[in-house]
């Protein structure tokens, strides 16, 4: 027999703090709600969900690992939008987030997802935070949920 472990998207019982930039937050907000919305409607409760702001990208990763190390959530998500035509550094920005995020993940059990848009222009955001090209917050959280359950049956 075919042993098969496939994550379930349900929030289940555990918590979840989701990282949040306070840079372009007009888009960053965007994707909070779709975070929260989608965690809330696979049966999370409001005290299930703790939110946590940082200034910009740069700063997710240090707040996500303090909360990863607290061992309080079955996943961290991290939302931030860096957006190219707005400065010089992008591909510092984006390769510092991404390397830390992937780090996290690395040295640790909990799933600590990246829901961080790196686009071009400001109108590719916007389409990513609930318009044409869906909210990758509320994918974020839909890997989340599946990935806390993916950890929970491997342990
Ligand atoms: N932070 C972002 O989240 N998005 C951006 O587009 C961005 N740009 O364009 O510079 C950005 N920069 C700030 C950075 O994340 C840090 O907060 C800052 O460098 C202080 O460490």
């Amino acid at each position: 027999m075919i042993k098969e472990v496939k994550g379930q998207v349900t929030a289940g019982k555990g918590n979840y703090a989701i990282v949040v930039s306070r840079f372009n937050e007009f888009i960053t907000s965007k994707l909070l709600a779709g975070a929260i919305d989608c965690l809330q409607r696979n049966g999370a409760a409001d005290k299930q969900i703790s939110v946590v702001w940082v200034p910009g990208a740069c700063e997710i990763t240090q707040a996500s690992k303090k909360l990863v190390q607290s061992g309080k959530y079955v996943a961290v998500i991290c939302l931030g939008a860096v957006i190219r035509g707005q400065t010089a550094h992008y591909d510092f920005v984006c390769q510092q987030v991404a390397r830390g995020i992937g780090q996290i993940n690395y040295d640790s059990d909990v799933p600590t997802v990246f829901g961080v848009l790196t686009c071009d222009t400001l109108e590719q955001a916007v389409e990513r935070a609930g318009t044409k090209m869906g909210n990758a917050g509320a994918d974020a959280a839909l890997t989340a949920m599946e990935m806390a359950n993916v950890m929970e049956q491997l342990s």
